[in-house]
């Protein structure tokens, strides 16, 4: 026997997921995780018995519900399901899936929408930071179709610009989790930052690489891939994120010159696989850096942020990713971050059943 369980799926920014009500699925995260493997397909590197799209990329969760915090609409918590082994983390935030979250929360009934646009805010359970997502709701409909490109999903969309809120070290406990704007390990210089995920900094150029390799050839770099993964082991140690070994963070990203036009040019391990563009919080994390004179992206590219507006272009394999970050100019850094937001789309792709094989709910079901 199977079991039918209320489903969406979603391609939220430049990923795609399963999103779900909280009330739909088991309350207890180990029958939970084990019912999304099973409706992902996972474990196995084709995801071929379940909905997954074989990469870490689509290969995610989404569990919404309404909030009882005040001032929040719904919360959302993030899930990785990896996508070739028995494992579901809710160690990170997703910025990408998140751009999917008010919508669903509007079309399945969780917040009412107003005729024009509807402000959502969402609280990310996996880090306890907020953020403002906008939704176009003429007439209180979603509205998918626009004219807004993201790089990295063909097309155009409706936008849907999000603001986050307390993202400096959400993770980590602090934007700087180590203390230092760089730290030498095993001789090669970083920056480890967390401004709404945890990442490292690297030059390529330490690695002998230009940073404008694709992520196929990275991914076939066995010696480099080796090597970006003890450091990261290690890095993940001194941001207070324990043992990171089977932790999806802290990312790992590659920095080197900008190549087209844009701020600064990024290789980013998510990280075993190498993302085709940047995440969104990864590309907050990044852009943040560039506002801290002497950080490893400043020794690659000399943008530096001022007090007001900025726009911070990050170059990805597939574009670029534009942050906006706001400094006002009487406090200290990090204070003086006073906006962060970005552009992301989504789209609505299927809503249904995922059907799940009873015996996965053991006596949950
Ligand atoms: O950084 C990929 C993505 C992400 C995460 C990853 C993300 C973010 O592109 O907020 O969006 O870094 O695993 O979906």
């Amino acid at each position: 026997m199977q079991k039918a369980i209320p489903c969406s799926i979603f391609r939220g920014g430049t990923s795609r997921g399963l999103y779900f009500h909280a009330a739909d699925l088991p309350a207890d995260p180990a029958t939970r995780d084990a019912v999304l493997l099973a409706a992902m397909g996972s474990p196995d590197a084709r995801q071929i018995d379940g909905l997954g799209g074989a990469h870490p990329l689509t290969s995610k969760v989404a569990v919404v519900s309404r909030s009882e915090h005040e001032g929040i609409d719904v919360d959302y918590l993030f899930l990785q399901v990896v996508v070739d082994k028995a494992e579901a983390s809710d160690a990170q935030n997703c910025g990408n899936i998140l751009a999917g979250v008010a919508p669903f929360a509007i079309e399945s009934g969780l917040v009412k929408a107003a005729d024009g646009y509807t402000d959502v805010a969402i609280r990310m359970v996996n880090t306890g930071s907020t953020a403002i997502a906008r939704v176009e709701t003429p007439g209180g409909i979603v509205n998918y179709q626009g004219q807004t490109p993201i790089d990295g999903v063909p097309g155009t969309a409706a936008p849907l610009p999000i603001a986050f809120q307390d993202i400096a070290g959400s993770s980590c406990g602090a934007l700087l989790p180590t203390g230092e704007v760089v730290d030498t390990i095993d001789g090669v210089e970083l920056t480890c930052i967390d401004n709404g995920m945890p990442v490292v900094i690297l030059r390529a150029s330490d690695f002998g690489l230009s940073g404008q390799e694709s992520p196929a050839e990275l991914e076939a770099n066995d010696a480099l891939k080796a090597r970006v993964e003890a450091l990261r082991l290690i890095a993940g140690e001194r941001m207070n994120l324990g043992d990171v070994t089977a932790k999806t963070v802290p990312k790992m990203c590659l920095v080197s010159p900008p190549a087209n036009g844009g701020d600064v040019s990024t290789r980013t391990f998510i990280p075993h696989r190498v993302h085709e563009a940047i995440g969104v919080l990864g590309s907050v994390s990044v852009a943040t850096a560039c506002a801290l004179p002497g950080s490893v992206v400043h020794s690659v590219c000399d943008t530096a942020l001022s007090p007001g507006h900025n726009t911070v272009d990050v170059e990805h394999p597939t574009g670029f990713f534009t942050v906006e970050i706001e400094l006002d100019g009487e406090r200290e850094f990090p204070a003086a971050m006073t906006r962060v937001a970005l552009l992301r789309t989504a789209r609505l792709l299927m809503r249904g059943e995922v059907m799940v094989p009873e015996e996965v709910f053991g006596g949950a079901a």
